[in-house]
This record gives C-alpha cells, structure tokens and sequence, in this order.
C-alpha cells in the first residue's frame, strides 16, 4: 500500500551538515519527497509534537533539544513507507542501531539520534499535517 510518513532531520543532523546525505539514503532507498521544508520550532511547538511522551522522563530534555536549532521536515512516500523509513532509520538508540541504518551510521546519541519518522499510520496523521497543509502538496507531479 502507497503510504505517507513524516520525516525530521533533527538539530544535530542540520547542524552537521547532513540534510543532503539524509536525503539522499531516503531516495535511494526508494521513497519520494513529496513536501519538504526547513523550520525552527518553539519549545511549546516542539512539546505539542511530542504531546505523546508527556509522561516520560526525558518528554522536556526532548522538546528543549528539537527547539534548539532549524529542522528539516519532509513527507516520504512510498509503498509501506511507515515501517520503510523505519528500518532506514535503525533503532532509538544509535549505539543499538542495525549497521547501515541512519542512525548507525550518523546519530550522536540517545536523544540526539538525527532523524524521526512516523512510528505507525495514527501517528503520520497527527505528524503531517503538524508541518504541512494540504496546499504544500500541490507541487507534486
Ligand atoms: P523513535 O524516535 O525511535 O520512535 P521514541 O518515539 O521512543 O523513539 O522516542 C522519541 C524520541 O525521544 C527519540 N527519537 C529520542 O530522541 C528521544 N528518546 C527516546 N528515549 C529516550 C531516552 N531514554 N532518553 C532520552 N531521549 C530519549
């Protein structure tokens, strides 16, 4: 099934200079960027995208590190590409992360692990429209 995921390129992953090399393991892995911006979010912005994990421990650390600089967002489609992105991406931890993954290959740590994605079809329904209008689709072709 032809599905939508959100995907972040974290602070710590613009900040080193990774949104090309992000990008690109995304389109090589066969999913399209079909919108795509970059902003800076409020902490409470970044506290309401996380609205979620309010309950854990790290849910303040978490939204104060995503305000700390620009993000990229960008919306990925693809045939599965919920649980696509996923496997790209490599497990929470970078350091638990399979070789090849994203985060294996590019996070710093726990929390600075570079990217996000969608976890599941709920969650790229709240997660898309959080960053894009339905215009910002208009481009595609
Ligand atoms: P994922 O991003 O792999 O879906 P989640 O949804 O469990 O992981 O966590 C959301 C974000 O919260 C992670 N991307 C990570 O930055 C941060 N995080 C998760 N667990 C921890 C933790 N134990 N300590 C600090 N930050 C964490």
């Amino acid at each position: 099934m032809t599905e939508r995921t959100l995907a972040l390129i974290k602070p710590d992953g613009v900040s080193r200079n990774l949104i090309g090399e992000i990008m690109k393991r995304c389109e090589a892995h066969g999913l399209k960027v079909i919108a795509l911006k970059m902003v800076r979010l409020t902490n409470e912005a970044a506290q309401g995208f996380y609205i979620v994990h309010r309950e854990r421990p790290f849910y303040r650390a978490l939204a104060a590190s995503m305000s700390s600089g620009p993000i990229v967002a960008a919306v990925l489609e693809g045939e599965g590409a919920i649980a696509a992105y996923r496997e790209l991406m490599g497990a929470t931890d970078p350091a638990k992360a399979a070789p090849g993954t994203i985060r294996a290959a590019l996070g710093v740590g726990l929390e600075q692990n570079t990217v996000h994605g969608s976890d599941s079809p709920q969650s790229a329904a709240f997660e898309i429209p959080y960053f894009f209008s339905s215009l910002e689709f208009s481009a595609r072709g």
